[in-house]
């Protein structure tokens, strides 16, 4: 018995080294089935004693009843929630001044010209007139007292990045410097040669952060980000429609094959909108809960709080981040973070506050319930936007359910709670990467992931009763498709595919072409009843038309990922306009979405007639 113990040991001991050898080797996923260490099934090989962990289950308890070896214990509640600084702008950026066609001797990464930089395409312009300067820098954070300073790649050196505030109308440049170590001093994981996505931004396709449209450790790329209204170019000219309004943004990595890798190493942060209704003043516009400082815009506005959450995966035998490149199916972490830290607590007042929260993935999903883990174990409060986007009005909830990149804002009055403690608590069941099983789990039993510490006094509450607010109204979505599309997400071969098709290696395969400013609509199917993806179209948002699920008011809105659930049918209705150029559709587990759930479409001048891209 002891014997045999011990060999199972040693032999998980010589599986695990291959495997890390094997992630040092920076293979993505295209490779290992290229060198065969990938079975057609889509799990390791049985090669090498490289398959003993190869379930997908090897770290990380996976939730109630997940396997798994567990990261090693960390302690709840001791560390202060984060806020994340606000990116401050710079009169000039680094280096070369900016142009309109790529700098490439200057040291520039991007390839293609500016479309909005002067004039588009004729009258429309976007000089941009505020300038960051970011630097991506590998760095050593706190996650837990309980752990090793981590080895993680930031934005400024920062996990998360910075917060950008910016306001509609006000045309930004971010210079993007890639300052990463080499491929060989990633610590394990992680692939130096970036592209950042502004997710669900209206900007131009060269500034998007396309999969392909990756710089160098070395190089800068300045992304132009106009922060204009959709439509201004046709439906709404010249300024594009306040209904297309987005509040909540944020940006990540979206490398080829390695985004997976990327986020969870730590390039990530938050992009907050803001104009003049939702001014981030509690006493103009909509009256949201929010003091500015008022002598600084760049300052953080006081209680109006983004929240990022993150599940991650700790070695049992160093105490380090560790990303596990061989589970394929998503990957699930045992440790639950709030802004960078481990189940952190916050100080709150007794009186509204507006989160901003945000589920950076890796793949798993929440529903999040608010808590005192005594007689109140559902406490209402206001969902107030979706994706980012504000609800027609807020409505009054027990629960929010996110995807991977969704941002959902809700407001929690804490004015009853002076002196008490509460918690945010998932109660979504989900023991693998590939989704949640569908229950919520009983009130208590699930993970308590942020502890509320209501102070028994505070600043007055000038912030509109969320009962009485009522925000933009939804734009058209009737209008006569030039064309109905259908995207089947699937697993084939072990991979998942689109339409059983998988996103090929240098992103040249544009799938779909659609028309500048036509109407199309969208299917998407799931025909799978084990598998959920939560699936992002860049660029224009969507809205539901009809789902063979029921329709959650929530759903009601704006968005731009939609939860595809268990055998699930989704008709979307689009309106693309504006700007030209290629974007990427694709499912946000970014493990599907680096095992090839991705396609590309672009918006030009002709469009297609294929039905199934
Ligand atoms: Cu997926």
């Amino acid at each position: 018995m002891y014997l045999t113990r011990f060999h199972e040991k040693r032999s998980l001991k010589r599986a695990r080294e291959n495997r890390l050898d094997i992630i040092r080797a920076q293979l993505s996923r295209r490779e290992m089935i290229k060198y065969g260490l990938i079975g057609s099934s889509g799990y390791l090989a049985f090669k090498s004693g490289l398959s003993q962990w190869a379930s997908g289950m090897a770290w990380g308890a996976s939730g109630p009843g997940g396997g798994g070896t567990p990261s090693p214990a960390t302690r709840s509640f001791i560390d202060a929630l984060p806020i994340m600084p606000i990116k401050q702008p710079v009169t000039a950026v680094s280096g070369p001044a900016p142009t309109i066609a790529p700098n490439t001797s200057g040291g520039e990464g991007r390839t293609r010209a500016h479309q909005a930089f002067t004039t588009y395409p004729s009258k429309f312009s976007f000089p941009p007139a505020t300038k960051f300067e970011v630097h991506q820098l590998a760095a050593n954070v706190i996650m837990s007292p309980d752990l090793p300073p981590q080895p993680v790649w930031g934005f400024d050196g920062q996990y998360p990045g910075p917060t950008y505030y910016a306001q509609y109308g006000q045309q930004i440049l971010v210079r993007n410097f890639d300052d990463l170590p080499p491929a060989s001093q990633n610590g394990g994981f992680g692939m130096p040669s970036t592209t950042t996505h502004l997710h669900n931004a209206h900007t131009p396709s060269e500034s998007d952060g396309f999969p392909c449209d990756f710089q160098q450790p070395g190089q800068f790329y300045d992304h132009h980000y106009p922060n204009v209204l959709a439509g201004f170019g046709s439906t709404h000219q010249p300024n594009g429609d306040v209904n297309e309004t987005l509040g909540t943004l944020w940006y990540h990595d979206h490398r080829l094959d390695f985004t997976a890798q990327n986020v969870y190493k730590g390039l990530t942060g938050f992009y907050i909108l803001y104009n003049g209704q939702d001014t981030g003043n509690e006493t103009t516009g909509f009256r949201l809960p929010g003091v500015p400082d008022p002598s600084n815009f760049y300052a953080p506005v006081k209680y109006d709080v983004p929240l990022m959450l993150a599940d991650k995966v700790f070695d049992p035998s160093t105490g380090l981040l560790f990303f596990d490149l061989f589970n394929f199916d998503g990957i699930l972490g045992d440790r639950f973070l709030v802004n960078g830290k481990i189940q952190p607590f916050f100080e709150v007042e007794p009186r509204r506050y507006r989160f901003r929260i945000l589920d950076s993935g890796p793949s798993r999903f929440y529903q999040l319930f608010l808590s005192d883990k005594g007689n109140n174990q559902q406490i209402p409060f206001w969902q107030i936007a979706n994706d980012g986007n504000l609800l027609p009005r807020p409505i009054n909830v027990t629960s929010i359910t996110m995807g991977v990149a969704q941002r959902m804002e809700v407001i929690i009055d804490f004015h009853n709670f002076a002196g008490k403690t509460l918690y945010f608590e998932n109660r979504l069941e989900q023991f693998d990467g590939r989704g949640p099983t569908g229950n919520t789990l009983p009130a208590g039993s699930g993970t308590f992931i942020m502890q509320f510490r209501v102070k028994s006094t505070g600043a007055p509450d000038n912030s509109a009763d969320p009962s009485t607010m009522k925000f933009y109204s939804l734009p058209d979505k009737t209008a006569a498709p030039r064309i109905t599309r259908t995207f089947r997400f699937e697993r084939t071969n072990g991979q998942w595919a689109i339409n059983g098709r998988l996103m090929d290696g240098d992103c040249s395969n544009i799938r779909v072409h659609v028309l500048q400013n036509s109407v199309e609509n969208w299917i998407l199917q799931n025909n799978a009843a084990n598998w959920m993806h939560p699936v992002h179209i860049h660029f224009e948002e969507h809205q539901i038309i009809s789902q063979s699920t029921p329709l959650d008011p929530t759903d009601v809105s704006r968005k731009d990922v939609h939860r595809l659930q268990h055998n699930q049918q989704v008709q979307l209705f689009f309106r693309f306009r504006d700007f030209q150029g290629r974007y990427p559709l694709h499912c946000h587990n970014v493990v599907h979405e680096d095992h090839a759930m991705m396609l590309r479409w672009e918006i030009g001048p002709t469009g297609d007639t294929n039905t199934t891209p």
